[in-house]
């Protein structure tokens, strides 16, 4: 995502360079307006399992953040005159450093990923430098250039094809993974090397703000938190886990030394936050099993090497604004009147990464069977499959594309008819194409292997304007909050997805209209400002008990 976010800078700067005054006062804004903003008609009532518990009118109080993320905010380039440009992210992350500099004092320790960003941290010898997100608001941004072998072995043999396999549970287990001496010098040179220069640029960043807490982000820095913890005892850390956490069995396919680091570093934090309760609970009980850690499961808390760490669910979410700004904006509207010209009569659509935990061939499957079962829909439905090409350099994602190509290839050599392609397969990163297809769908199908949480849903329901259904994998962190408007489907069971798709494409129209609008009117009432101020007061209520106990 984070790859697909630095490549959307582009595109933001056009669609959004008049506009930085605007959003400052929108998000200044921001809590009072979720209040007052009307739903599209009557509020349904919330999902039970989510009150509306996040609701506030006034912004926390401003704090010293450090937030530490293999990819930061910016990356530099150098425009065609030369210059050094600093290209913006949008979406998850960096929309939520928007909000947090602008209510927040934040340094920022990000991976130098760009030639350029090398060039800026060697100019600022090992320091942070001045930056302004897209609203003026300023912050410091510490890149680290790390060695380029180590940061290889880091990215390209642990984070992504050990860690994120296995938190996806994406592994055949009869031949997959071997883990031979490679992958064990990858985590001691690569993965603990890079965690150790993170933990450092942190420790850098604690000698200018002692007071700061520090926020680190996601499965590339498990260990840095445990490295800060031994130099600083009395700072206050906090990670939030953007994948999702696997039942403790599935650790014990590490090295006993791999997956005691991972628990002991994540635990060395005093909050650890993840999307959804079932990962929250996966973790608490990981702690127990693989660490002997005396686990509260009814407050959340692990003890651990004589400190308590508090464990929460938040499911992270978007900011509303920004797709309402975007579905009208000259960029998606130009895109929507390419596909309007195109549009068959029911559009099926998803949005993915082309990684092997998004389903993507099981999906196109799915819709094989649907096509089977109901012939009188060929020639009107098009599954329209918009997937940004990710982690190229990883074979395992390299092989996976090309699966998802002769997948595609083989049910529309199958159907296709005249000039009816029953998959339209568009391959590149364009977010202008994906908020008007947002628009457009008459059906959306998440149905990931497994996923922290799937940005996707919530973006689509909040623009959609056809009433679309969506369906969601039971495995998706966002089924835990969507799955009372949308029609759930175990992401293995293809024959049950191409059965969802049937369903999805004859509800009656107010049912539609009514599920769709609650979801909107949930990620409309659960924002991006709602759970930032969700894991600021987990700090809250980690340091009053910290006091007390
Ligand atoms: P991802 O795995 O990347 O994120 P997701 O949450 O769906 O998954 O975010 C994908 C983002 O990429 C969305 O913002 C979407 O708009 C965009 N995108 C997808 N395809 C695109 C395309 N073809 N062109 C342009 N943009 C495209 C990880 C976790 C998730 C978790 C997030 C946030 O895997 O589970 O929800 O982090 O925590």
């Amino acid at each position: 995502m984070v790859d697909r976010r630095i490549r959307r800078a582009g595109n933001e700067l056009r669609h959004c360079a008049g506009s930085p005054h605007s959003l400052l006062t929108r998000l200044e804004s921001l809590a009072c307006e979720r209040v007052r903003r009307p739903a599209l008609s009557e509020p349904p009532p919330p999902s039970p399992s989510f009150p509306i518990n996040h609701l506030r009118c006034a912004p926390v109080a401003r704090r010293k953040l450090i937030v530490v993320s293999n990819r930061g905010p910016v990356t530099f380039g150098r425009d065609g005159d030369g210059q050094r440009v600093a290209l913006r992210g949008g979406g998850g992350l960096t929309t939520a450093l928007r909000s947090l500099v602008l209510h927040h004092e934040v340094r920022w320790i990000a991976s130098a990923i760009s030639a350029e960003d090398r060039l800026v941290a060697e100019e600022a010898s090992g320091e942070s430098i001045h930056e302004r997100a897209r609203d003026g608001s300023a912050y410091r941004l510490h890149l680290v250039a790390h060695d380029e072998q180590a940061y290889d072995r880091f990215y390209n043999v642990i984070a992504n094809p050990t860690l994120w396999f296995l938190q996806h549970y994406l592994w055949p287990l009869a031949v997959a993974p071997s883990l031979d001496r490679g992958l064990h010098h990858a985590w001691r040179d690569g993965y603990v090397a890079v965690n150790r220069a993170f933990a450092d640029a942190v420790l850098a960043e604690l000698e200018h703000e002692p007071d700061a807490t520090v926020f680190f982000h996601d499965y590339h820095l498990y260990l840095a938190p445990r490295l800060v913890r031994e130099s600083r005892p009395d700072t206050a850390l906090a990670h939030f886990v953007h994948i999702p956490w696997p039942q403790p069995d599935v650790w014990r396919v590490l090295p006993d030394e791999i997956r005691r680091a991972i628990h002991d570093g994540l635990l060395a934090n005093d909050v650890v936050g993840f999307h959804t309760a079932r990962w929250r609970s996966n973790f608490l009980r990981g702690s127990e099993d693989l660490l002997g850690a005396a686990v509260d499961h009814g407050r959340g808390t692990v003890d651990h090497r004589g400190r308590e760490v508090l464990v929460t669910s938040h499911p992270i979410s978007v900011d509303p604004h920004e797709f309402d700004e975007l579905a009208t904006s000259e960029a998606v509207l130009a895109a929507e009147q390419r596909l309007l010209a195109r549009r068959p009569e029911k559009l099926l659509l998803r949005v993915d990464r082309t990684d092997p935990s998004k389903n993507i061939v099981r999906g196109f499957r799915a819709f094989e069977l649907y096509l089977d079962a109901h012939p009188e829909m060929q020639e009107r439905v098009v599954m329209l499959a918009l997937l940004d090409p990710s982690r190229q350099e990883i074979p395992e994602y390299a092989e996976y594309l090309g699966a998802i190509q002769r997948s595609a290839r083989a049910v529309n050599e199958r159907f296709e008819r005249g000039t009816w392609r029953p998959i339209d397969l568009q391959i590149r990163d364009d977010f202008a194409g994906t908020v008007a297809a947002y628009k457009q769908f008459d059906v959306l199908l998440v149905n990931a292997v497994f996923d922290g949480l799937n940005l996707v849903a919530k973006e689509a329901a909040l623009v959609n304007e056809r009433d679309g259904v969506l369906i969601l994998s039971e495995n998706a962190g966002v089924h835990e909050e969507l799955s009372p408007w949308a029609l759930s489907v175990n992401p293995f069971d293809v024959a049950g997805q191409a059965d969802a798709l049937h369903r999805a494409l004859t509800l009656p129209a107010e049912e539609r209209r009514t599920r769709l609008v609650a979801a909107a009117d949930h990620v409309r009432r659960h924002d991006l400002e709602a759970w930032i101020e969700a894991q600021l007061s987990d700090f809250d209520r980690k340091a009053v008990r910290g006091r007390r106990g």
